[in-house]
Formats: structure tokens, C-alpha cells, sequence
């Protein structure tokens, strides 16, 4: 009895956990706005433009912030142009999302390495871009044995702020968080000091599902 007790409350505890927790304060919104808290503080900062990244099991999430200028048309034909490259830096492989503005509904997937260096694929990922806000949701499923650390080059390209001298910024690496026990008990606001060192706690968390909160 008191072993299918333990058993139930377990069941109850674990559910109550599975279904409350957020990656970060709150999941960022693809909508070409950074409010207050949603990405943190900028991960990776140029004199031109900030960078912000998160992730869960899932995604990718990148927010390029220009200082200056604007990511939108200008009315006389130019155009801005945010491109992320994600590297696996073991294997050298290489990913290549490209936005311009002349398909503004449009992200485009290059895999830039063989065996078609410029084949273009299609992509499940978001976008949203405003004046000085390019937002970004990439499945972490495309990136195929990308590896737990990721090696980034940006481009930011705004009009009237940057040119091709200063909207690069290279070689930055990034290892992806991954969700322990002890995370989600902590992002639950649940106090104990024992929760950062017990071992069965540090165990990842397979296929957790930050996005809509649910576990599978
Ligand atoms: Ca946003």
C-alpha cells in the first residue's frame, strides 16, 4: 500500500513538473519585437548589432538587434539582409539561413556544404522582422548531427548603418542548454539546496518540449 502510494504521488509530482515549466521566463514570440525579458541580455554584441540566442530541445531561437539604421526597405530599392550560419564545428558542416528583403516572406535554407553547396531546401523556420528586429525560430531537426556546441557567423545588414566591412561578425560558439531534472525543479521555483547536487537530478531530460510544454 504505502509503495503504491509513493507511486501515485510520483505520478502526480512528475506531472505537475512536465507541464509547468518554461525554457526561459517566457518562450520568445516570433514577431519582430524584443520586450522586456524575453531574450535576456544579448549573447554575442557587435559595435553594430546585438545578437541574442536561446534554444530548447527543439529550436533555435536568434534575435538580431541592429543599433542603427533599418532592416526594412528605404523606398529606393535597397534592401536589408540577416543571414545566420550554423556550423558544426567537429565536422565543418554548414547552414546557411538566408533572408533579403525582396522575398520578404521568405527565409531561405542552404546547406553549404557538399554535396550541393548553394542547393537551397526548404525550411520549417520563422521569421519576423521590423525596422531594427530580425526574430528567428529554427528546428534544431534540420541541423543534422549538428553536435551540442555550434559555431555561428552572423550577418546583419541594415541600411544606412552597416556595409560589408562591418555587418560580420564571425566565428562565435554557442553550446546548446539542455534541461536537467534539476533545472525544471528550479525554473519551478521549488527551494532545497540539495537540488543542484543530487545526482538523479542532473539527468537530462529526453524530448522535453519547452515550446508548448508538454513532455513526451
Ligand atoms: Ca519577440
Amino acid at each position: 500500500m504505502k509503495v503504491k502510494f509513493l507511486v501515485a504521488l510520483s505520478m502526480i509530482v512528475s506531472l505537475f513538473f512536465v507541464t509547468s515549466v518554461s525554457a526561459t521566463e517566457s518562450e520568445p514570440i516570433i514577431d519582430g519585437v524584443l520586450t522586456e525579458g524575453e531574450w535576456g541580455e544579448p549573447t554575442f554584441v557587435s559595435d553594430y548589432f546585438n545578437i541574442y540566442i536561446l534554444n530548447d530541445t527543439d529550436y533555435l531561437y536568434v534575435a538580431f538587434e541592429t543599433k542603427g539604421g533599418t532592416y526594412l526597405p528605404t523606398g529606393d530599392g535597397d534592401v536589408g539582409m540577416m543571414n545566420l550560419y550554423v556550423m558544426n564545428p567537429d565536422t565543418e558542416e554548414c547552414w546557411a539561413y538566408c533572408w533579403i528583403h525582396r522575398t520578404p516572406t521568405l527565409i531561405e535554407l542552404k546547406y553549404t556544404d557538399p554535396p550541393d553547396p548553394q542547393q537551397t531546401l526548404t525550411t520549417e523556420a520563422t521569421f519576423a522582422v521590423t525596422e531594427t528586429v530580425f526574430e528567428l525560430r529554427v528546428p534544431l531537426s534540420e541541423l543534422e548531427s549538428i553536435g551540442d556546441t555550434i559555431a555561428f557567423h552572423f550577418l546583419s545588414y541594415a541600411q544606412g548603418w552597416t556595409d560589408w566591412t562591418t555587418c560580420w561578425l564571425f566565428d562565435q560558439s554557442y553550446t546548446l542548454w539542455k534541461p536537467t531534472k534539476a533545472d525544471v525543479l528550479s525554473g519551478n521555483g521549488i527551494p532545497g539546496k540539495g537540488i543542484a547536487n543530487a545526482p538523479g537530478l542532473q539527468k537530462l531530460i529526453p524530448n522535453w518540449n519547452y515550446a508548448n510544454g508538454t513532455g513526451n
